[in-house]
């Protein structure tokens, strides 16, 4: 009774967890500092109500700073120049608060706390997974996460008073296929 029990509950999680969308890549980020330094990933899942970004970094000063998706697959340090501007496939001006945006790859901030440590959730309905959109992340030359030294004002057009970038990751699909 107690094994059938288990079974049972086991069939629910199982089908609570089932993916919404079939054969969804798996995509991600690895993060890493002007030095090359790896400082954490980001996870992207396709949600019904748009792409979920999952974020963990480690190692860096405690703060807010901005974190956008620029338009570009190529993080070259030092400077990160080479992921371009905003990811901006529907032509609007920078920010939340702009009445004229925002870009699709605008973000919330995020906060590091006292250990140098970053957790964040995120979905936004701006992004796709979706290949064939012009709005994907996987799109052809790809786009890159970037973190900046400031965080965003949410309004200055083109990028929110966010300052020098501070980290980039390349955002692409594994290459290993998932369990
Ligand atoms: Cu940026
Ligand atoms: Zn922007």
């Amino acid at each position: 009774m107690i094994y059938a029990l288990c079974l049972a509950v086991m069939v629910n999680i199982l089908s609570l967890t089932a993916p919404v969308f079939a054969r969804q890549p798996r995509v991600r980020a690895d993060v890493k500092d002007p030095g090359g330094v790896d400082i954490g990933s980001v996870f992207f899942t396709q949600t019904e109500k748009g792409v979920r970004l999952n974020i963990s970094l480690i190692g860096m000063p405690p703060g807010n700073y901005a974190i956008h998706i620029h338009e570009n697959g190529s993080c070259i340090p030092p400077d990160f120049t080479s992921a371009g501007a905003h990811f901006n496939p529907s032509g609007k001006e920078h920010g939340f608060m702009n009445p004229e945006g925002a870009h699709a790859g605008d973000l919330p901030n995020i906060t590091v706390d006292e250990g140098g440590s970053c957790t964040a959730e995120f979905t936004t309905h701006l992004l796709t997974l979706e290949k064939a959109k012009n709005n994907s992340l996987l799109k052809e030359g790809k786009t890159a996460i970037v973190i900046h030294k400031n965080p965003d004002d949410y309004v200055s057009d083109p990028a929110g008073s966010a300052g020098d970038r501070l980290a980039c990751g390349v955002i692409e699909e594994e290459n290993e296929p998932g369990p």
